[in-house]
């Protein structure tokens, strides 16, 4: 079964100069799920090298890897799944290349993008952004928690949120409707990668299995 809770987006430049692999490793130690390799400045050789060294990394500690955008990087590694967005490659295309039993993100930017995705089977649809971010700043209109709430209710597919999450804010995101949090900075810029995670997963399932409690 696929364990969205606590889903890395990797960027190394947010990792503050510190070890690519290191921040990952430390994170996924700290209780990461899910981890996407996210690349966008990257030759595909590049890519393709990065994307294995991070598969061997992964694999021993049972996390899939998730490649941001490439469906032929993903297959040059035999990557576990992929992430697209709303200029990737179409969804049919994609599951057709990559075959079943591969992981399909994709996300959905807008209302429009996530009624239409209703009629895939896709793995998870990633709300986004939820909140605005410096990370990212060439997105659509945030959709806040009333947009999420909506997008609960109109989606069949398990809900990830992605922009702007940290402690402060993944308890309320999952009581609005999010299944799993993905975050780059919260983790990739913490003084200890590992520490951010562990917080962050101990927020996460504490709203999971105590909704109504009343503490952060
Ligand atoms: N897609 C939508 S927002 C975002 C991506 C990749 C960046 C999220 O970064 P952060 O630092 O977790 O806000
Ligand atoms: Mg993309």
């Amino acid at each position: 079964m696929l364990n969205l809770e606590l889903y890395l987006v990797t960027d190394e430049a947010a990792c503050l100069g510190r070890d690519f692999y290191w921040v990952v490793e430390e994170a996924v130690k700290g209780g990461v799920t899910m981890v996407q390799l996210r690349e966008k400045s990257l030759s595909t050789r590049a890519f393709i090298d990065r994307a294995k060294r991070l598969k061997d990394l992964l694999e021993t500690y049972n996390v899939p890897l998730i490649i941001n955008d490439r469906v032929d990087v993903a297959l040059a590694v035999d990557a576990d799944g992929v992430h697209i967005g709303q200029s990737d490659m179409p969804f049919q295309t994609a599951h057709r290349l990559l075959g079943e039993g591969k992981i399909i993100g994709l996300s959905a930017e807008k209302q429009s993008d996530l009624l239409e995705a209703e009629h895939w089977n896709l793995s998870y649809l990633a709300v986004s952004p939820l909140f605005a971010t410096p990370t990212k700043t060439d997105t659509e209109q945030p959709w806040e928690l009333e947009g999420l709430q909506w997008a609960r209710q109109e989606s069949r597919h398990p809900l990830v949120v992605i922009g702007g999450l940290h402690t402060g804010n993944a308890r309320e995101a999952v009581l609005n409707g999010a299944n799993g949090i993905a975050v780059v900075s919260a983790i990739c810029s913490a003084p200890s990668p590992r520490e951010a995670a562990r917080e962050l997963k101990k927020t996460i399932q504490n709203a999971i299995l105590w909704p109504t409690l009343n503490t952060p």
